[in-house]
């Protein structure tokens, strides 16, 4: 049996109870416990009908009142609650007005940009572009390239070798230059041959200012009909002009080779001494900074890959990226390229 005073204890509580409502969920389950269709008021309200005549005007006002009141302060409490979160988004952690962070933005490594920029140039020059394994067997990056097992070429080009064998392939290793993919090429296709091949070199080497241990190589291969000397002097000054500009001076020297004859090496002028400073680690006051190796295909290697080498001559070079780079950017080390530090590579 409900009482006016009850009625108003019932009013205190659940008002002391609202206000303990913290977040969203508290207030609907207020509201659902307290003015819901089973709620503790509308219960009241819902007995009125079985209380004696003079109890119930009394009981129905004062219910009726507390139903209202407590409505009324739901929504307080609710706009309440809602204008602490606002102000909590906009003054906490999060502010909606500060403008966005702009990501960083990434770029071409320089060896890949040297890299592509060569490729280009031979592309225009109508050469086609393939690539080669890395892991390669001794076969293609020595012997076929007349370099045998007691050749003193293979102190200069030490390598990372492999222990195990496939079976008979013959011994595996980390490939010393790009120019085993002339013998694998050779093998497949019939002259006219026009190709380039980009990749990664590796060799046993105690790195200096102009020595890394892993470089990227491009090869140049032509054989044809007629290819002379001429057209291998020509190709690669052509590649020079269009890789350093018409300023800077390339030199044309001979050189040795195994699977070439006669064999050349280009170089191009020291930009950090001119050749004036004995102790300059480019060049070491030579004046000249070697970027490549070339020569004309030595017949034994045509006659071995099936061609006549009466009829097919051809030329080949095989050129080291990241010197060229050096040349192109001015960077006195090599060793810079590869030490992943952004304060080097974001000045390209
Ligand atoms: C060769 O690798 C021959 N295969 C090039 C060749 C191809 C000759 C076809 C004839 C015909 P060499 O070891 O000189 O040759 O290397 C060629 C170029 O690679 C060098 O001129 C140099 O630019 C670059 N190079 C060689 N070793 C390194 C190294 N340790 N670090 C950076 N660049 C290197």
């Amino acid at each position: 049996m409900s009482s006016v005073e009850e009625v108003e204890a019932a009013l205190a509580e659940e008002r002391a109870a609202l206000a303990g409502a913290g977040d969203e969920r508290a207030l609907e389950e207020w509201r659902t416990r307290v003015l819901g269709r089973s709620g503790r008021l509308t219960a009241i309200l819902r007995s009125l009908g079985e209380r004696p005549p003079e109890l119930r005007r009394e009981l129905g006002r004062a219910a009726n009142q507390a139903k209202a009141a407590l409505e009324r302060d739901l929504a307080e409490r609710q706009r309440e609650l809602a204008e602490r979160e606002l102000a909590a988004l906009s003054a906490g952690s999060l502010d909606v007005t500060l403008p966005g962070r702009p990501r960083p933005r990434g770029g071409l490594h320089p060896i890949t940009q040297t890299l592509r920029e060569i490729l280009a140039v031979f592309s225009e020059m109508g050469f086609a572009s393939v690539e080669g394994p890395e892991v390669e067997l001794d076969r293609y990056n020595f012997d076929r390239l007349r370099i045998p097992e007691d050749h003193p070429a293979r102190d200069m080009w030490d390598t990372f070798w492999f222990d195990e064998e496939p079976s008979g392939a013959g011994r595996l290793l980390l490939r010393t230059h790009t120019s085993p993919m002339q013998i694998r090429y050779m093998e497949r296709h019939e002259p006219p041959i026009r190709i380039v091949v980009p990749g990664r070199c590796y060799r046993y080497e105690a790195t200096d200012a102009t020595h890394e241990w892993m470089m990227q190589q491009v090869e140049v291969l032509a054989v044809d009909e007629g290819i002379s000397m001429a057209d291998l002097k020509g190709t690669l000054w052509e590649c020079a002009r269009r890789l350093f500009g018409s300023g800077r001076q390339v030199l044309l020297r001979n050189s040795y080779f195994p699977f070439v004859e006669p064999g050349v090496e280009l170089a191009v002028d020291c930009f950090a001494c001119d050749g004036t400073d004995p102790a300059c680690t480019v060049c070491r006051g030579s004046r000249w900074l070697e970027i490549m190796g070339a020569g004309m295909v030595h017949p034994e290697i045509l006659e071995a890959s099936g061609y006549d080498s009466g009829r097919y001559t051809g030329f080949a070079a095989g050129m080291g990226v990241e010197r060229i780079a050096m040349l192109r950017y001015g960077v006195e080390d090599i060793r810079h390229f590869y030490q992943n530090d952004l304060r080097f590579l974001s000045q390209f």
